[in-house]
């Protein structure tokens, strides 16, 4: 009601309202959001179905979250129901029947000219929010039936937010399915980490020529280019420079760049399908890195090498993770802080290096940058590699401004070098590899950004 209250001050007259009824001119439909094929999302739903026979699913693509009074946050369709049907409208609900294996999406019409909706219904209504498509369209392009909104039965319909014991099973169900991509997935991936590579050269551009930037400059070079060639950031970016780079996620960036010290940006672009990229560069601001920092930075690449070798089908997970963290623990040793040897540290019982690791060096990539998270461990952290899965590969090394425990020098230095590959059939490919990763590199690419 409050809706109304702001949209009128003074309430439509009768004359107003029966004017406003008359005199539309019919025009095209406007165009369909991207989508998967539609026999993918079909292949899709059948493999869920097939896993949870004799059951009915719902899966709900949400709402926007309220921002303050009829003011919302930017709506992003659960994943679930993305990967499922295809579809991106707030408030949908996809039905699937596992007997009958029929499928029904239910959507909210387009507001048409038989009621005063479209000029009075500030959240849905064309003359507020811009026309959208026709059910009958929109079932066309995604190979589902498509039904009004309003016909999918009240007590179907599961609260915002809220989740029961069996959605979690369904989840779960659902996020091992996507553990391993499929090649139109994999081609929205390359293209989320292409445009990623664009907004980071944007940065190191702006960087190279020596401008004072603040991290919020950073945060907009790289959002205005992710959002002009996509759907925007797939996640906050994190744009830590200085010590700031010691905050795993460092998302206030309101600090300034200071030639000398480095620049940690992590961040993605997210594809009109809701794929995103995970990067991260760490950069010498004035374009060169110091001798202590390329000393540090030599260390955390030698981690990501390391842990690249352990990436392929059959491997378990956490042997990627190992192999990072053995590097990690010997090159901290070799600078003198770790107050046992690497083979101690390393022991679980132990693990004193991550004090200054401290975040695993990787995880699965996708719709959701930390994607497949519902899985349960035997699948996903206590499982093996599988082709097809996408992971991020992102050893670091930080050390905190008031930490006494290390040298003067070394505090306020972070670093870390996230990538993204592909699990092949034999091994892995350094799907951002548009990237340069070693020190060398770094310094040529900004000096030629
Ligand atoms: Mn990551």
């Amino acid at each position: 009601m409050t809706r109304q209250r702001q949209q009128w001050t003074s309430p439509p007259s009768p004359r107003l309202a029966e004017f406003m009824g008359q005199g539309w001119l019919p025009r095209a439909e406007p165009p369909l959001r991207p989508a998967p094929p539609a026999d993918l999302t079909a292949r899709r739903r059948k493999a869920l179905t097939g896993l949870m026979p004799g059951e009915r699913l719902l899966i709900p693509a949400g709402l926007p979250p309220v921002r303050s009074n009829d003011q919302n946050h930017p709506f992003r369709p659960d994943s679930d129901y993305v990967w499922l049907s295809g579809d991106q409208s707030a408030d949908g609900v996809l039905v699937l029947d596992a007997g009958s294996g029929d499928a029904t999406l239910y959507l909210h019409p387009p507001s048409g000219r038989e009621d005063d909706r479209f000029w009075r219904d500030a959240v849905r209504g064309e003359l507020w929010v811009g026309p959208a498509p026709s059910l009958d369209t929109i079932s066309q392009r995604l190979g589902i039936e498509c039904r009004p909104r309003d016909e999918l039965p009240a007590e179907l319909s599961p609260e915002p937010g809220d989740r029961a014991a069996d959605d979690d099973a369904l989840r779960t169900v659902l996020a091992e399915l996507r553990l391993v991509k499929d090649d139109w997935e994999v081609r929205q991936l390359r293209t989320a980490i292409g445009v990623t590579a664009e907004g980071f050269r944007d940065v190191a551009r702006a960087v190279r020529d020596g401008a004072a930037l603040t991290e919020r400059d950073v945060e907009v070079l790289f959002g205005s280019r992710v959002r002009g060639s996509g759907n925007g950031a797939g996640y906050q970016t994190i744009a830590a420079a200085g010590a700031h780079a010691g905050v795993l996620h460092w998302t206030r960036n309101d600090g300034r760049l200071v030639p000398g010290e480095l620049l940690l940006l992590d961040a993605g672009a997210e594809t009109d399908t809701l794929y995103t990229a995970d990067i991260t560069r760490t950069l010498p601001i004035s374009g060169r890195f110091t001798a202590l920092q390329r000393d540090v930075y030599e260390i955390v690449l030698a981690a990501q090498d390391a842990a690249m070798d352990e990436v392929r089908p059959g491997r378990a997970f956490r042997d990627y993770h190992r192999a990072a963290a053995r590097v990690l623990a010997e090159g901290l040793h070799g600078l003198g802080l770790l107050p046992v040897t690497a083979e101690e540290s390393l022991r679980e019982d132990c693990g004193l290096h991550r004090r200054w690791t401290l975040c695993a060096p990787g995880h699965m990539l996708g719709l959701d940058v930390h994607d497949c998270e519902q899985s349960r461990p035997d699948r996903y952290t206590d499982g093996t590699l599988e082709a097809g899965q996408v992971l991020t590969i992102e050893p670091g090394l930080y050390f905190q401004d008031n930490d006494g425990l290390v040298p003067q020098t070394l505090r306020g230095l972070g670093i870390r070098i996230e990538d993204d590959v592909l699990v092949t059939g034999d091994g892995c490919e350094l799907l951002s590899r548009g990237l340069p990763r070693a020190a060398d590199e770094i310094e040529a690419w900004m000096a030629a950004a």
